[in-house]
């Protein structure tokens, strides 16, 4: 694959189409548990008669906005390739999102019509009767010969892609709001198609026979990439889970032998007991061989369990919705514990200054990203602070090392300061989960009189330890011989469970005002 596009371009056809072209439309495409194998012609069958749908019975035109909402299955698959067929915006919406939520965003969107999974139908009812320029539902997975399937009955599986442009808009991906107002972020043809040709070409290197699984939603486009473009781009299969919670991933692993993985850093480390009774992972002899971690920093304490577990590497990347997909990464020989890795084949990366010059290695800075793919806010005055130049401004507080290795501090409006010292969370948490009582760990900056903040850490313990103020005391000397003594939690909360969004984000802001 190459970054070079011709002026015409439509990612169906690149990533769906073009394989039976090459009379490859018998190789197995989609699996899913419980249901028949779709092949990519299968696949392509299907997408063109939804095509048909959209065009003929519900009168979509290229350039309107299509709301997708269901579990990751083949038919949410085959709805959004045929989006992209005939030349419309796909607007994915994560499944939990209630009546509300949705009506924002139709507004924001301007959403004309949505495909929606049958059992999640009642909340888009909903908002669709309060946002009324959604006048075109269509729901699949129902019960038998009706609604999307029995429309589809009734059209061809041939179908001619629209000829959209290479810079035409296709996707509306919604950030996944840890904090404040949730954002609209819209993606060319091409910058799916640029995506596939640099982090999977580079650094996963996967191969056609590769089986692909996980557990994001493909609304959050590191499942949109992971779970369907990367594998389809390079004629792999791809198992779809509509539950993925870590039990459940870790036998879907064993049931369809899968070989490339993504998922959290937390469900890595939900799962690595498991893996290792099930002795899963290539050096075990198992075919599960690339397993890769985005969406939150990667402990090295996690990193260092799932390696001891499967005997496989974690590939840790940072991405982020405004870029589509991951940017900074690095595969199996040349990761480092506790860095992310080193900047992606086809990106720039460099650590900036509060008025954005470039800091020398070491230090610390906000990171700005630049490459073929990038934030577009749709209506969104915060475009102008995101990119400046072409270079995109994350959120992120990172320093890179002399070797060129970027170590992720916090989330810029994370970075505790106690007492004059810069504090990053993960460097804290990293050393609680090496604690055999930690299951899982937060840690913020808490207001105080003194210090301006002192490190505030929350805890949920492992079976079998008692929470309790001599636990509080042995974390805390534990984090002191661990990393430098000023860290250590000075305040420490024991919970059930930390508040985290359906991609896995732990949310800061609820630990910090939590709700009444
Ligand atoms: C954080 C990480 C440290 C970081 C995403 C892969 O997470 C994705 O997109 P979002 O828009 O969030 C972006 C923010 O999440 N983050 C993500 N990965 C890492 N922090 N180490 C990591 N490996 O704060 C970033 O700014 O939800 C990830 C692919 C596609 C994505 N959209």
């Amino acid at each position: 694959p190459s970054l070079q596009f011709p002026p015409l371009l439509n990612c169906a056809t690149e990533l769906l189409d073009r394989w039976i072209e090459r009379g490859q439309g018998d190789r197995t495409c989609l699996r899913a548990p419980g249901g028949s194998d779709w092949t990519y012609a299968d696949l392509q069958r299907h997408a063109n008669r939804i095509a048909h749908v959209l065009v003929r019975d519900l009168g979509v035109v290229p350039g309107n906005r299509v709301l997708l909402r269901g579990p990751n299955n083949p038919m949410m698959v085959a709805c959004w390739f045929a989006v992209m067929k005939v030349g419309a915006i796909a607007v994915t919406t994560m499944p939990l999102l209630r009546a509300k939520e949705l009506g924002q965003v139709i507004d924001k969107a301007r959403v004309t019509h949505a495909l929606c999974e049958y059992a999640l139908r009642a909340e888009l009812e909903d908002a669709a009767r309060a946002h009324p320029t959604l006048a075109q539902l269509r729901f699949f997975n129902g019960p038998s010969g009706t609604g999307l399937e029995a429309d589809m009955a009734h059209h061809s599986g041939q179908f001619d892609n629209v000829a959209t442009a290479a810079d035409d808009t296709c996707l509306f991906a919604f950030t996944s709001g840890t904090t404040g107002q949730p954002k609209a972020t819209m993606h060319f043809h091409r910058d799916l198609l640029a995506s596939c040709a640099c982090w999977p070409e580079h650094v996963l290197k996967a191969q056609a026979d590769d089986v692909f699984m996980g557990s994001p939603p493909l609304a959050f486009t590191f499942a949109l990439g992971g779970l369907v473009l990367f594998p389809m781009s390079v004629g792999a299969s791809t198992v779809l889970l509509e539950q993925a919670s870590p039990p459940q991933l870790l036998d879907a692993i064993g049931e369809f032998g899968a070989t490339v993985l993504f998922t959290a850093p937390t469900s890595y480390r939900a799962m690595a007991d498991g893996a290792r009774e099930r002795r899963l992972g290539a050096p075990h002899g198992g075919p599960l061989r690339k397993c890769v971690s985005a969406g939150e920093v990667l402990p090295a304490a996690t990193r260092a369990l799932w390696k001891d577990a499967t005997g496989i590497e974690l590939i840790d990347g940072i991405g982020a919705t405004e870029m589509f997909h991951i940017f900074i990464s690095a595969d199996e020989a040349h990761a480092r514990p506790g860095a992310t890795g080193t900047v992606v084949p086809g990106y720039r990366a460099r650590i900036v200054d509060e008025a954005g010059r470039e800091v020398p290695p070491g230090t610390l800075g906000r990171l700005a990203v630049k490459g073929p793919t990038g934030c577009r806010y749709l209506d969104d005055p915060r475009q102008a602070d995101y990119v400046r130049d072409g270079w995109n401004y994350t959120s992120d507080a990172y320093i890179m090392d002399a070797d060129g290795y970027f170590h992720f501090q916090s989330r810029v409006d994370d970075m505790i300061v106690s007492a004059g010292y810069n504090i990053g969370s993960p460097e804290v948490e990293d050393a609680l989960l090496q604690h055999p009582a930690v299951a899982e760990c937060a840690v913020i900056g808490v207001p105080d009189a003194e210090r301006g903040q002192i490190v505030k850490a929350y805890v949920v313990i492992r079976p079998g330890h008692e929470a309790g103020a001599a636990l509080v005391r042995e974390l805390q000397d534990y984090v002191k011989r661990t990393i430098a003594p000023y860290k250590y939690p000075r305040a420490v909360e024991f919970l059930d469970q930390l508040p985290r969004t359906e991609t896995g984000k732990l949310q800061r802001f609820r630990l910090r005002n939590p709700a009444p």
